[in-house]
């Protein structure tokens, strides 16, 4: 009896002291979370290479750049085909980086693409790109616009005539504002995202004129920057226009489906304009992966509406210049935590403080037995 009163009491105080010990383990790992959870966010090191804010002279190609921006993959896509060695510096568009001084010396339209070859330095995707076939198409670096063919050369010039005009940007910030057309965008242009585009014109329009007070030299370039988003703010906002934009992509893309139903037999292989993959390719691919993410497959070529157009963009997706070009979900899963990472922080860290509150009060409160 005596044994077993003693075995009572010491399990009473082994569960007690379980107890207390399971009690301050809760806090502690309660504590540590709180204190390391900004750790767990990555600061994008490999992927976003965040920018030294600083014109970065180095010898070889240099590529200032946004992963998301149009413009940027299309020449990002250019350099992979042709198997070029580069180096990437991420320009912040979120932040504004476009707009610092030091960037404004290399480019004082304040965008990207910009390329830097050593001394060198070439604003402008188009001139990029024909930089870089004029000057590294040789051995193991492929033309993207073939010379030895003329009539592949002229269709390669006309389709990139036709594809490349199409304002991209209007475009985008357009379907923010009319999100009833599109169906399904994928990210990038997904959540805050868009609220963030969608509204970024007014401020990047006061800003410029701002800059260009302050920086007599570039201020005719700027003050034209902000004409064409002036001009351009109709369409993106009245539905009318908007909806004429897209019949001038309806048109081209029309033009594009009736090419490629003409390759037929041996030319069943075919990219756009021949067995080679050229720049009207890249033009073409840029284009049908932002229509993509925005959510417009379903309008311009999915449900048999362009059915040559869309086995073509599932078979570009294989291509490796493409995978190592467009940004994949763990990427935009990582650029989202980096973008709003002080959000997400100061979200996470109010959960657990409500959590380690909740949880105390019901420990300290549970009669214990
Ligand atoms: N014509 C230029 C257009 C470049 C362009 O519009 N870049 C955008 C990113 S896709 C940009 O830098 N936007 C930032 C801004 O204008 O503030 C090109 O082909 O490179």
């Amino acid at each position: 009896m005596r044994l077993r009163n003693l075995t009572s009491e010491t399990d009473l105080l082994a569960a007690k002291n379980r107890y207390h010990m399971c009690k301050r383990n809760f806090f502690l790992r309660a504590h540590l979370l709180l204190v390391f959870t900004p750790a767990y966010f990555p600061k994008m090191s490999s992927t976003q290479e965040e920018a030294s804010h600083e014109i970065n002279v180095k010898n070889g190609l240099l590529l200032y750049h946004h992963p998301y921006s149009y413009y940027s993959q299309k020449v990002l896509m250019s350099l992979y085909e042709k198997n070029l060695p580069f180096e990437k510096q991420f320009i912040n568009l979120v932040k504004e980086v476009q707009y610092e001084p030091w960037f404004l010396k290399l480019n004082p339209r304040g965008q990207i693409p910009v390329l830097q070859d050593t001394g060198k330095v070439i604003p402008d995707s188009a001139r990029i790109i024909d930089y870089l076939e004029d000057n590294f198409s040789n051995g193991d670096t492929p033309r993207l616009i073939p010379i030895n063919n003329p009539a592949v050369k002229e269709k390669v010039l006309h389709f990139r005539s036709i594809l490349d005009p199409l304002p991209a940007r209007v475009l985008t910030i357009g379907s923010f504002h009319h999100s009833e057309l599109v169906h399904f965008p994928k990210p990038p242009f997904v959540g805050p995202i868009r609220s963030l585009l969608k509204n970024g014109d007014k401020r990047i329009v006061s800003l410029l004129k701002d800059l260009a007070e302050t920086n007599p030299d570039i201020s005719l370039v700027l003050l034209r920057k902000v004409a064409v988003y002036e001009r351009k703010s109709s369409t993106i906002t009245e539905k009318t226009e908007y909806l004429k934009l897209l019949d001038q992509f309806d048109e081209v893309l029309t033009e594009v489906e009736n090419e490629l139903a003409s390759h037929t037999g041996d030319k069943e292989n075919w990219w756009l304009c021949g067995d080679c993959f050229t720049v009207a390719d890249i033009s073409l691919t840029i284009l049908l992966e932002r229509l993509s993410q925005l959510g417009y497959e379903s309008r311009f070529w999915k449900n048999g509406k362009r059915p040559y157009l869309e086995k073509y963009y599932a078979r570009v997706k294989q291509r490796e210049s493409y995978q190592k070009t467009i940004p994949n979900m763990l990427f935009h899963v990582k650029m989202f935590m980096s973008t709003y990472r002080k959000h997400l922080t100061i979200s996470i860290g109010v959960g657990i403080c409500a959590v380690i509150i909740l949880g105390g009060v019901y420990i300290a409160l549970k009669p214990e037995k």
